[in-house]
Formats: C-alpha cells, sequence, structure tokens
C-alpha cells in the first residue's frame, strides 16, 4: 500500500470507530501526554485604570441584588468564554455600592476575597460578620453561607478568586440560596480571628473542616508582618519574602483547592526566573515594578492584575518597594504529587 492509500484506508477506519464512540490514541498520544504542560492558558494583564470604568458603569447597569453578584470575569485571552484566569482558576472583580447587599447563598466552590478599593464594606461569612478594607484577604470556604453588604459610603471593589473550572471539571458543584438577603449573625465581629488566629486555640480544637476557621487575614497585620521579617530575613531569590496565607489549625493552606501568597519585593532588586506549574494570578498591593512573563512584559502598579500560566518562565523587578498578592491551584497539585517548580539563573 502507498502512504497516501494507507493514510486514507486509516482514515476510513476512524470514520468506522467513531460510530462506536472510539478514538485511535496514536493520533492524539502526543498532545494528551505531553512533555511539558501545554496550557491554554496565555500570560495577561488587566489594568486597574482600564477597568475600572466598566466596572462603574456596570453599577449603573444593574443592582448588586439583580444581579446576585455584581462581577466582571477576568477571562483568560487564551480561555474565553470559560469564565477562567487560568485552566483550574476562576477570577472576577465584584463592585458594591453604598447601601447595596449581595444576597446571601452557599456553593461548594471555595472563594477568596482580595480587598482592592473602598473602606467598610462588609462580608458575613457562617454566622460572623467581618469588615473589609484594602489589602485584606478573606476566605469563603466551600458550602458557607455568604452575604455582602456595603455600609459605606464609598463604592468597594475586591478581587474574586474560585475553584469555579476546577469544580466544574470535577463535575462536584451544589449551590442554594439563602432564604432571606442576609444570613443570621450568631458571633460578634472578629471572633474568628481572635479565637483562631491570635496565636492561640480554643482547649481541645478539633478541626471540623479542610479550610482555615480565620476567615479574614486583615492587611495592616500581614503588612507588618513583611515589614519586621525584611530586618532579618535574607531575600529568597526568586521572590523576596514570599508567605503563605495558612490555616492556623493545621499549617497547611487556608483552603484545600487555593493557595494565597503574599510578597514583599525590594525596591530595586531583579528576581531571578522562576517558574511552576501552577498557573497564578497576581494583584499587586504596593509600588511599581515589571514582570516579564514568558515573552510578554508587563508594567504595573497598584491594583493591577496579571497571570503567570503554568511553568511560563517568571522574572519580576520592583522599582520601588513593591507588595503581590497571589492565588494558585498549588495544594491540589501538591496533595496530588503533581507540582513542580524550577528555579533560573539571573
Ligand atoms: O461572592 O459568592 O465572583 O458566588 C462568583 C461567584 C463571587 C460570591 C463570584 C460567587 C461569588
Amino acid at each position: 500500500m502507498t502512504a497516501t492509500a494507507l493514510a486514507g484506508t486509516r482514515r476510513a477506519f476512524y470514520d468506522r470507530i467513531a460510530q462506536l464512540d472510539m478514538a485511535p490514541l496514536w493520533e492524539t498520544l502526543h498532545q494528551l501526554v505531553p512533555p511539558s504542560p501545554a496550557t491554554p492558558c496565555v500570560p495577561a494583564m488587566w489594568r486597574y485604570d482600564d477597568v475600572r470604568p466598566y466596572l462603574l458603569e456596570s453599577g449603573r447597569l444593574i443592582t448588586a441584588k439583580e444581579a446576585v453578584r455584581r462581577v466582571l470575569i477576568l477571562e483568560n485571552p487564551g480561555l474565553r468564554g470559560q469564565a477562567a484566569i487560568t485552566h483550574t482558576l476562576y477570577a472576577g472583580l465584584q463592585l458594591i455600592l453604598p447601601g447595596e447587599i449581595a444576597p446571601s447563598h452557599r456553593h461548594t466552590q471555595s472563594a477568596l476575597r482580595f480587598i482592592v478599593e473602598g473602606d467598610g464594606a462588609y462580608t458575613a461569612v457562617d454566622g460572623e460578620k467581618t469588615t473589609m478594607r484594602p489589602g485584606d484577604f478573606i476566605i469563603t470556604p466551600s458550602w458557607t453561607w455568604h452575604d455582602h453588604g456595603n455600609d459605606s459610603a464609598e463604592p468597594m471593589v475586591w478581587l474574586d478568586g474560585l475553584d469555579i473550572p476546577l469544580v466544574r471539571m470535577l463535575d462536584a458543584g451544589f449551590a442554594e440560596n439563602y432564604p432571606e438577603d442576609s444570613q443570621a449573625l450568631t458571633r460578634p465581629e472578629g471572633d474568628a480571628l481572635a479565637r483562631y488566629g491570635s496565636g492561640l486555640l480554643p482547649l481541645g480544637y478539633e478541626a471540623t473542616s479542610r479550610t482555615s476557621p480565620v476567615f479574614n487575614y486583615p492587611y495592616a497585620r500581614t503588612r507588618e508582618a513583611l515589614e519586621t521579617m525584611r530586618r532579618a530575613a535574607a531575600w529568597d531569590p526568586c521572590h523576596g519574602i514570599r508567605m503563605t496565607y495558612t490555616n492556623p489549625a493545621t499549617g497547611s493552606y487556608a483552603m484545600p483547592t487555593i493557595g494565597a501568597f503574599i510578597q514583599l519585593l525590594p525596591k530595586g532588586f531583579t528576581m531571578a526566573p522562576y517558574r511552576s506549574t501552577d498557573g497564578t494570578v497576581f494583584a499587586v498591593v504596593e509600588g511599581k515594578g515589571r514582570s516579564t512573563i514568558a515573552d510578554k512584559i508587563f508594567d504595573w502598579g497598584p491594583r493591577d492584575l496579571f497571570v503567570a500560566p503554568s511553568w511560563a518562565w517568571q522574572t519580576h523587578v520592583a522599582d520601588s518597594d513593591a507588595v503581590l498578592f497571589s492565588f494558585s491551584d498549588r495544594p491540589v497539585q501538591q496533595v496530588l504529587g503533581l507540582w513542580r517548580e524550577q528555579r533560573g539563573n539571573r
């Protein structure tokens, strides 16, 4: 048989087995088992100044109550239509205007909030309210009731990070609405942080879930920790001083599906190249600088957002002292034994 004839015979064979819902592995094996991650996720950046006018415009088009969550989804250009910023994670910017309430619901997807703009709106989680301030890291564990409200005089904006694409892939999503807009509060504000986030734990405490019992990690404390550490800590050549938000009861990540990090990059420091298999979303809190992600260069300042795909080389430079928040699916990859990282030379 000639090569052309063989190719034709094969194609006819593929058509015949397609009738039985089968396909030949050998045509796609190299794609199915790539030598290194071949993600459709691409490096991308959202400048806050570009996005903010649209966010405020959305506030004139729909109320938080009608929208349930008034969010502009940040869609990775390589994943349009999938509500995904990386292959496994969702991100969006949520706006809540003075006097509004985003009604209470719960879902199996875990969520994090990283506060970008405004001061004094609240989120209520599992019977307790917490006031939100810029830079605060707040979590909404899987299947906990949560509603958001704004009693302040200013619009409030935060970055939402959820494991929506991951849970969708696992077909493990459930959701329900609370019978009223606001859930019943059973504990005073600050209770969880005092009880679990002060280097103390209640006597005989045993974790009842895989998520941290602390649900607001206030920026004031985080920033102070970074500032104190810089006096003694050696800078990591790739990350500066980078810390993980942890569950104080286990020392592990604050949530089982999303890892969150905060890092301080010193002024004038060029980080060494780094890559890891967890596609990572970055939010700039303070300072100015630039990151090279694969072949893209992003100049960033406060409130800008960018994403580094799995296994893409990343290098950060800070022109002034800079603080970056970031999140990824690292806990999932690590618990499954899949996570890899590589450090390059400066
Ligand atoms: O605040 O509960 O961005 O359920 C997407 C889904 C936010 C939320 C989002 C959600 C929420």
